[in-house]
């Protein structure tokens, strides 16, 4: 019953969720910034492994080389002071005016190249400091005039980028793997690659189609009203869950980035018995780290930023053993044998089976009772009921 995370948990933070000073379109900062090596600090003595940053968070924006190396030099200390790994990297192409247009797929050529040259600025320190994903979010990428953007070209400007930085990684032997970042919108009113589908459809276009995957959020998911953990399993499924970003939402509103759970809580159970388990049959598992991308809430100071922080790893663990309490139930075991769920698992064609041999096989089609299969009780509800109480520490 440890709810106490340990480095083995492979929990991450990102610079920008605890260290946001709670500016939002209406008001104010509520908090001071952080200094990245406070939260590297304090992210180490909560338990996580691991921090990320987007350029910006850890170097502002028009630092002197001079400035910049004495900031990455300190930084580093901060690492080895603590331990803390940085799995992911990746890059701002977002906040300055420059991009508001779109960044690697703006329609000015200069914004582009400037994106580009961005992006691989910030891979070099990503592989210098060990990160073995990019994550590319194009917040910016999309348009509120269908008018103003020639749409398919905007998909093969954002394709060029992406093999290029790919291309790029290769040849100075970085080995990073690249994940796209669906998201439906906010800040744009419509973003390119909008939900998980969308992108795994683009990435099979990619020259570099094996070293990119995905980085499906949450909150972003849902946004969309899709089911996140149907996302992922699907990510899983084709082998490009290469992250994810852990949060929680309500719904098809504006982009929270709750504490993870602090959502939807049977979602989150869901998701985590997927990562965890790979699926009610089995199946692989995710292995990469465990990162939450939230955000500490508006109403909370300095000391309410590290209770949120703990408060994702806390939550995760506590349905990581909720789950494996559900999973061991006999109960559950039953459940899921009575719903038929491992027979799903069973190809549909015997071993060797053609389709002739199927439609000579009268049980098939001619000898089938519909009516029956039609009436055979589906056991769901107790299924669900079951993961309920698991939830709810009924059982
Ligand atoms: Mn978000």
């Amino acid at each position: 019953m440890a709810h106490q995370p340990t480095r083995d948990d492979r929990f991450s933070f990102g610079l920008w969720t605890v260290g946001w000073n709670a500016r939002d379109p209406f008001g104010d900062a509520t908090r001071p910034a952080l200094d990245p090596v406070e939260s590297v600090e304090r992210l180490a003595e909560l338990g996580a492994y691991g921090v990320t940053f987007h350029d910006d968070d850890l170097v502002p924006f028009g630092s002197s080389d001079a400035e910049r190396t004495a900031i990455v030099e300190r930084f580093k200390k901060a690492l080895a002071d603590t331990g803390l790994v940085v799995p992911m990297a990746t890059t701002n192409l977002f906040t300055h005016p420059v991009f508001k247009e779109g960044a690697l797929t703006a329609n000015d050529r200069g914004v582009r190249r400037f994106a580009m040259r961005k992006v691989m600025r910030n891979m070099d320190l990503a592989a210098e400091l060990g990160a073995t994903t990019y994550v590319v979010w194009g917040g910016r990428e999309g348009a509120e005039v269908d008018g103003a953007k020639d749409l398919r070209a905007a998909l093969d400007r954002y394709r060029e980028g992406i093999d290029t930085l790919a291309q790029y990684s290769e040849d100075r032997g970085y080995g990073l793997r690249f994940a796209l970042e669906p998201k439906p919108n906010e800040p744009r009113g419509d973003i390119f690659l909008p939900t998980i589908g969308h992108a795994i459809a683009f990435i099979n276009t990619l020259e570099h189609a094996d070293l990119v995957g995905v980085n499906p959020e949450v909150g972003h998911e849902q946004m969309a009203g899709l089911n996140y953990t149907h996302g992922i399993a699907q990510a899983l499924w084709q082998g490009k869950l290469f992250h994810i970003d852990l949060n929680g939402q309500h719904g098809i509103k504006f982009d929270q980035d709750l504490v993870f759970g602090h959502g939807d809580v049977l979602s989150a159970f869901a998701t985590v018995d997927l990562l965890e388990h790979g699926g009610p049959n089995g199946g692989p598992a995710y292995d990469g780290p465990r990162h939450f991308d939230y955000k500490p809430l508006r109403t909370e100071d300095v000391k309410g930023v590290w209770e949120s922080a703990a408060a994702n790893m806390r939550t995760y663990l506590l349905l990581k053993e909720r789950a494996e309490a559900f999973r061991a139930d006999p109960e559950v075991q039953e459940a899921l044998a009575d719903a038929a769920v491992p027979e799903l698992a069973q190809p549909t064609l015997g071993d060797g089976e053609s389709y002739e041999q199927l439609l000579a096989d009268r049980s098939a089609f001619e000898d089938f009772d519909a009516e029956s299969a039609g009436a055979r009780r589906g056991g769901q509800v107790r299924l669900s009921q079951l993961a309920v109480e698991h939830l709810l520490g009924a059982r």
